[in-house]
């Protein structure tokens, strides 16, 4: 596939508004505009779309996950076929989670211990185990260009000694990941982080640690699992001002259009999220005037598209009434649409944050997108 240029991982800060931040990850494949949308690609694709088409949107990179890979197709297989890239033909910068978030919300019996965790799979029950050290083995099998540490997340709510457990056992199994990664091929990245659930000194504890380790950019766990949006914010901002400002911080699966844009003007700038592809396989659609869901009946004789104005053929093109007939009969068409019209959504939500930054007028911008939701002009 395309050539690899030679660079080491890094960050460039171009431009800052208020904490709101600019910026390129640079990597072997390619440069990541931020603050970036990854598209979620769990199985080595993003359900219902065409990696050319996902590339049109914008987006940069795409997430996979360790979870599923290891169990279908197993790294071995994916890394014999060429790597994750060749393998589902995105030669631009794939980003991994390390398997220990999807293990907790899939999979059977779950055991974990100091080593790491052994647990059952969900297609077929067979046993399995995952440690910080395989779990960095598999996300190089995969050639993932920025790949994340095991760590242990914790739903809320949750007790102070629970979170603390947990934090400090992600600690180690940071330092156990990076001593795994120092083996790879020059150019990836691996990330720590951050846990602490909703305790402000537990969370800067939590990025103190890793930033005494040393990575290449921080993630931020542990949110988007129970707790608040206003939580969620306060854990940002007790975090972001800590952490280096010459290396990326991504937040990890979330969120919400309103999320996104908050957590940006907290100082984010990756997010990945199911959001987007997950609600347009169950008829839900974002758009400027806020989200819509086709499924009701009240859309079966509208002739209008979902925005006129829109650059996607999906949300421009088609009518509501057709949309709505879709997913009535349950056509494969209608989810392929709605999943088009969130991703370029959300894409061009990203494009409109960046630029933004880049003219100094974010809040003017995530004010007047607001307003846009709230006018319920559907
Ligand atoms: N850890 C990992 N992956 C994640 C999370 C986490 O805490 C979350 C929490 N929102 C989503 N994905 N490794």
């Amino acid at each position: 596939m395309t050539d690899l240029v030679p660079t080491e991982f890094h960050y460039r800060l171009n431009a800052t508004d208020g904490a709101a931040r600019l910026g390129e990850v640079v990597t072997p494949r390619g440069i990541v505009n931020t603050p970036a949308f990854m598209p979620v690609g769990t199985a080595a694709t993003v359900k219902g779309m065409y990696p050319a088409q996902v590339r049109e949107l914008g987006a940069d990179i795409v997430l996979g996950n360790t979870y599923h890979l290891m169990l279908r197709p197993s790294a071995e297989r994916i890394a014999e076929l060429g790597g994750l890239h060749e393998f589902m033909r995105w030669p631009h910068p794939i980003l991994t989670d390390s398997g220990g978030f999807q293990i907790m919300s899939l999979a059977s019996l779950r055991k974990m211990n100091e080593k790491g965790v052994t647990f059952r799979s969900h297609i077929d029950g067979s046993y399995h185990e995952l440690s910080p050290e395989r779990s960095v083995e598999i996300q190089g099998l995969l050639g993932s260009d920025i790949q994340m540490q095991l760590d242990e997340c914790v739903r809320l709510p949750a007790s102070r000694e629970e979170i603390a457990r947990a934090l400090q056992l992600s600690l180690r199994w940071a330092e156990r990941s990076k001593r795994a990664f120092e083996s790879q091929p020059k150019g990836r990245a691996l990330f720590g982080i951050v846990q602490g659930g909703d305790l402000p000194a537990l969370r800067e504890e939590s990025a103190r640690g890793l930033i005494d380790i040393g990575f290449p950019g921080y993630s931020i766990g542990g949110l988007a699992v129970g707790e608040p949006q206003e939580v969620m914010l306060a854990m940002i901002e007790a975090v972001a001002p800590i952490l280096p400002a010459d290396k990326p911080r991504y937040l990890m699966g979330v969120g919400t259009p309103d999320d996104i844009i908050e957590s940006v003007a907290r100082g984010v700038d990756m997010f990945d999220c199911v959001m987007p592809t997950r609600a347009g396989r169950h008829a839900q659609a974002f758009t400027r005037f806020g989200k819509i869901n086709l499924k009701n009946a009240r859309h079966a004789k509208d002739p209008r598209p979902l925005d006129e104005e829109s650059d996607c053929p999906a949300a421009r093109d088609y009518s509501r009434a057709y949309l709505h007939h879709l997913i009535r009969c349950d056509e494969m068409l209608g989810s392929m649409l709605l999943t088009w019209v969130n991703l370029a959504y959300y894409q061009s939500l990203m494009k409109g944050i960046r630029a933004s930054i880049a003219e100094g007028r974010f809040e003017a911008f995530k004010a007047q997108v607001k307003e846009g939701w709230a006018s319920g002009d559907i």
